[in-house]
């Protein structure tokens, strides 16, 4: 009777752990996507293993609490071989579920290797590392270069110039915007030291080193602001070091593109007297130039 009841409680609980980890909330990225999927794949081989374990081991405690003298384990060959095997065959589906995930662009980064036809990346540092989109799909793809230095984040879009000339694109301080359902690329670097960029909601982690681009690759699905952290010490101002995602629909993509222009057009015209451009507040003029850190930092 006790038996039973026990295992029916431990039933239970494990009942309620697996509903605890079902995937309530949508997906935000296609990172997050593969992550999550094959996390709950994993999960799925462990419960059983786990329950299956407890359960021996609840029985024994309770089949044997009252034995005065242990007996000697006998060999059993059968046994050995079982597990051996079975240990085996869950270890290499661990290894190869988690092997193909590298595979994928958006989990194993961007590389040569990857896109074999690869364009030229939108880039603006002459620094190694770099791979753009391959041929067919380049002018379906986002390119956002993410530059780290102490102790904030700038992000350029070298492909979206004002008027044609190439030394003037739009460039944002703190504030990634991105435009969702679209694949975007980052050519993730530094220009004084290690840092990283990583946004966990939409599982986009990536070393920035100096002098060299890491690329990776992202599709956000959910539109929203998304906290942006640096995951490498890096300083006094590490713990600062922090910038916001924006994903955005397509249409308020391009609308936000066409106002940084617009902005980048009239201070050019009216002569770049920099006339309390800095009070202004980034969020419309959003006219800062690349190396103006933002005001809380530069104190
Ligand atoms: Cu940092």
């Amino acid at each position: 009777m006790i038996r039973k009841r026990t295992a029916g409680l431990v039933a239970g609980l494990f009942a309620l752990l697996a509903l605890a980890v079902d995937p309530a909330a949508a997906q935000t990225s296609l990172n997050e996507d593969l992550i999550t999927g094959l996390n709950l794949k994993l999960l799925y081989v462990a419960i059983p293993i786990a329950v299956l374990v407890e359960v021996i081991l609840i029985y024994t405690v309770i089949k044997f609490k009252d034995s005065d003298e242990a007996k000697p384990t006998k060999e059993n060959r059968r046994l050995e071989i079982t597990w051996t095997v079975a240990t085996a065959i869950i270890l290499l589906f661990v290894g190869f579920a988690a092997y193909q995930l590298l595979g994928v662009t958006a989990i194993g980064g961007v590389t040569a290797a990857s896109n074999p036809n690869a364009v030229e990346p939108a880039t603006t540092h002459d620094f190694p590392g770099a791979v753009g989109p391959p041929q067919g799909e380049a002018d379906n793809v986002v390119e956002i270069e993410v530059v780290a230095q102490k102790y904030f984040w700038v992000f350029n879009y070298p492909e979206e110039t004002v008027n044609g000339n190439e030394s003037r694109y739009v460039s944002n301080t703190g504030t990634m915007v991105m435009p969702a359902n679209t694949t975007v690329y980052l050519h993730v670097t530094s220009i004084d030291w290690l840092h990283a960029f990583h946004v966990p909601k939409l599982a986009l982690k990536q070393d920035a080193f100096p002098d060299k681009y890491n690329t990776i690759s992202t599709e956000a699905y959910k539109t929203g602001t998304y906290q942006l952290y640096c995951a490498e010490y890096c300083g006094v101002g590490h713990s600062a070091m922090l910038g916001k995602v924006q994903v955005v629909s397509q249409e308020e993509y391009q609308n936000w593109l066409d106002e940084q222009k617009a902005g980048m057009t009239e201070s050019e015209s009216s002569g770049n007297e920099s006339s309390g451009n800095e009070s202004s507040g980034n969020e419309s003029s959003g006219n800062q130039s690349a190396v103006a850190p933002p005001a809380a930092l530069a104190a």
